[in-house]
């Protein structure tokens, strides 16, 4: 498979509802949207960096920039047998995943199409529908996280995350068991603690958490080994996983019991089945992260999280939480069972609007 163009569409959608991280509150979402062509079929990848460096160093900006200068040069006039070969072939950019990802998943739908097969069939997938969780952001009052919960449950969802950061932990925690009782409930954090906070987070054990999502700094693995002996919720790592080397010294360090697969994070499908697979086989669970992807990103996601040690539910959520309308036709719905059908048409199976990207789009290049 001959790659011969690729093209970036900056873009900005504004959100449906506003989302509040330990980073702050977000309005609308800034993201870069790759597509590439070749011998007659095209492929769509979305990279997840936002505008800002806060949830990681990568930006629109440095993906635009990377992407165009650095690894379009790549790939373009290149022959590719499989998409596995793409991610080794961008080896010589350190770094900068969030980049690598969004040309190197735009490949492998372009190869699925091409071959006329689902994504999740060329990943290796083997569910026909996923299981979908919801995050909800910090809210002004601890009565709207409730109703908002209250919400989520009623259409469906089979989890709930809930943001977490000093001053909005415990007693948002204590709330939500109160009032919904043992639902499968977990937090995440964003990096918003410190060791020196372990007694502090110890007070969440009582509450029987799935786990607890990044606790310590995004680069930290051997302080979440010391937390995790000191806590007996699961710590689930996200920010610290860029790479699979990285989670194979997690694993060992007994840093984490669960890890968050985000393809966005480690460089694309390849990497992430890598991680996936290392998991596996050290009994470690796996879960697909979200980041506000439009309905492209979305579709990859949820290929990818039909492999089978995907095991807990996702922040894989409907379209209609995000964006009305999405990029996409059709939207991505969650069923009265929270669960989301894997597309079954060919690559990631779902029909971009052609209009709705070009109204959203900021920046446009052909390379
Ligand atoms: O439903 O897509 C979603 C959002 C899930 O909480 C979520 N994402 O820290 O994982 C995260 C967080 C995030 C969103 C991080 C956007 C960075 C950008």
């Amino acid at each position: 498979m001959k790659i011969e163009k690729v093209e970036l569409f900056l873009c900005r959608l504004p959100l449906v509802h506003f989302f509040e991280t330990s980073f702050g509150r977000s309005y609308d979402r800034t993201f870069v949207l790759v597509r590439v062509e070749g011998e007659g079929h095209e492929g769509w990848g979305e990279s997840v960096a936002e505008a800002n460096p806060y949830y990681s160093s990568e930006t629109t900006d440095t993906v635009w920039h990377v992407i165009e200068g650095f690894l379009a040069p790549l790939v373009i006039g290149q022959t590719f047998e499989h998409p596995r070969e793409v991610f080794p072939a961008l080896r010589r950019v350190r770094g900068h995943n969030m980049a690598k990802a969004g040309l190197e998943m735009a490949v492998w739908d372009l190869y699925a199409r091409s071959l006329g097969r689902p994504l999740s069939a060329v990943l290796g997938g083997t569910r026909p529908r996923i299981s979908s969780g919801v995050s909800i952001g910090i809210q002004d009052s601890l009565d709207q996280l409730l109703e908002k919960i209250d919400q989520e449950l009623s259409a469906g969802y089979q989890r709930i995350k809930i943001k977490i950061k000093p001053g909005w932990d415990v007693d948002a925690v204590e709330r939500v068991r109160t009032r919904f009782g043992k639902i499968p409930l977990m937090v995440d954090a964003n990096a918003a603690y410190t060791l020196q906070d372990q007694p502090h987070l110890a007070r969440l054990d009582p509450y029987d958490l799935m786990m607890i999502e990044q606790p310590l700094d995004y680069d930290d693995v051997m302080d979440h080994a010391t937390l995790q002996k000191g806590i007996t919720t699961p710590i689930c790592l996200d920010e610290s996983i860029h790479t699979v080397r990285i989670a194979r010294d997690a694993i060992e360090a007994k840093a984490c019991r669960i890890i968050n697969i985000k393809p966005g994070r480690v460089g694309g499908h390849r990497a992430s089945i890598e991680l996936h697979d290392l998991c596996a086989a050290h009994d470690i669970p796996v879960w697909h992260g979200g980041m506000l992807e439009s309905g492209i990103g979305r579709a990859h996601n949820i290929h990818l999280a039909s492999l089978p040690n995907f095991r807990l539910p996702g922040d894989i959520a409907a379209s209609k939480r995000y964006y009305q309308p999405d990029l996409i036709e059709p939207a991505i719905e969650v069923g009265a069972d929270g669960t989301i059908a894997v597309p079954q048409g060919p690559g990631i199976g779902v029909n971009i609007v052609r209009d709705r990207v070009n109204q959203a789009t900021l920046r446009h290049v052909t390379l």
